[in-house]
């Protein structure tokens, strides 16, 4: 009699026991965390910085996308410093989010912080940018445009305008960033079938409007009538370029032919104006399939490794009926 009630004791215990271990997963009183939404879902954002008009579109994209679709959004700008993004992943990893979003300031550098995630078992969608890493499990899809192919859109356009022969300076984006990286590379494979087309000076301006201005300053003191096209990473830089060229005496979009990447509101506007002549769209609003991204991971659903943004060419002909269509 005595042995019986020891076994169902025993059996009581460990039957508690197991019970008190599969609920210790959940967050306390099973209750949502401060902040969450009706679907419980917490995603970290990291991105890059403000830098651009660009980017301040995509932030908007990703911040309404996240609000329409009760998600609770942690959103970290990192003022373009990776530290700050490696930061940022951290916090999220220690927060327990449901997933992570980022926006890589440039291409290398992220293998120790996305080890961590996936560690955490806290997927990780690439958007905008994309990285140079050895494991590919270690994010589960990138969402980006196809830079090398804007760039080569960029220079066919150029070649067609310019005759094939035209001195040409570049206004680079920021080093090491996967569009300043396939944007120049994209370029020099378009004009390379053209022996006339040259550049004749490249450098950065950090997809910067006040960067441009200063650079392309520079190029005019140094190789002066020899520039009649520039070739901008962004359309900041080449507007802030515009205004150099301006008040060199000369006329942009005429003297010296203008062409840049990312389609802005700001670029239509200079088409329009007649001082910028064609911009390579590169569209910024990836809210919505960032967060279809997102769920559909969460879902256990498997993505393809590249998610390809489609981008057009607008030129001065197209400006002023489109202008009004644009959403940023
Ligand atoms: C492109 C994005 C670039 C934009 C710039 O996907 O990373 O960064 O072209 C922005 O305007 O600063």
């Amino acid at each position: 009699m005595r042995d019986n009630l020891l076994r169902v004791l025993r059996l009581g215990a460990i039957i508690a026991l197991g019970v008190a271990l599969l609920s210790c997963g959940k967050r306390e009183g099973g209750g949502k965390e401060e902040g969450e939404s009706e679907k419980g879902l917490v995603v970290g954002f990291s991105q890059v910085g403000a830098e651009s008009a660009w980017r301040t579109a995509e932030t908007t994209s990703m911040q309404e996308e996240a609000a329409k679709r009760g998600i609770a959004l942690k959103f970290s700008d990192a003022q373009g410093k990776q530290e700050k993004q490696i930061q940022a992943l951290r916090a999220f990893i220690a927060q327990g989010v449901d997933a992570i979003i980022l926006a890589p300031v440039v291409e290398t550098g992220w293998e120790p912080a996305l080890k961590e995630a996936k560690a955490a078992s806290i997927p990780v969608v690439l958007v905008d940018r994309g990285i140079e890493v050895a494991d590919e499990s270690l994010y589960a899809t990138l969402i980006a445009s196809d830079f090398i192919l804007e760039g080569k859109m960029a220079a066919e356009w150029l070649a067609k305008k310019m005759n094939g022969t035209a001195g040409i300076v570049e206004l680079q984006g920021t080093p090491g960033a996967a569009p300043a990286i396939d944007r120049k590379a994209g370029f020099e494979q378009g004009i390379a079938q053209y022996p006339g087309m040259q550049i004749i000076a490249s450098q950065s301006g950090d997809f910067r409007r006040s960067n441009g201005k200063e650079v392309m300053e520079a190029f005019l003191k140094i190789h002066g009538k020899k520039i009649n096209a520039l070739y901008a990473h962004n359309d900041d830089m080449a507007i802030g370029a515009i205004q150099a060229i301006e008040e060199a005496g000369l006329k942009p979009g005429e003297d010296i032919i203008v062409v840049s990447v990312d389609a802005v509101k700001g670029a239509f506007e200079a088409m329009v104006a007649g001082k910028l002549n064609c911009t390579v769209e590169c569209n910024p609003l990836l809210g919505p399939l960032a967060f279809d991204a997102v769920e559909k991971i969460l879902a256990g659903q498997t993505l393809p490794k590249r998610i390809v943004i489609e981008d057009r060419v607008f030129d001065q002909s197209a400006a002023k009926d489109v202008i009004g269509t644009r959403k940023y």
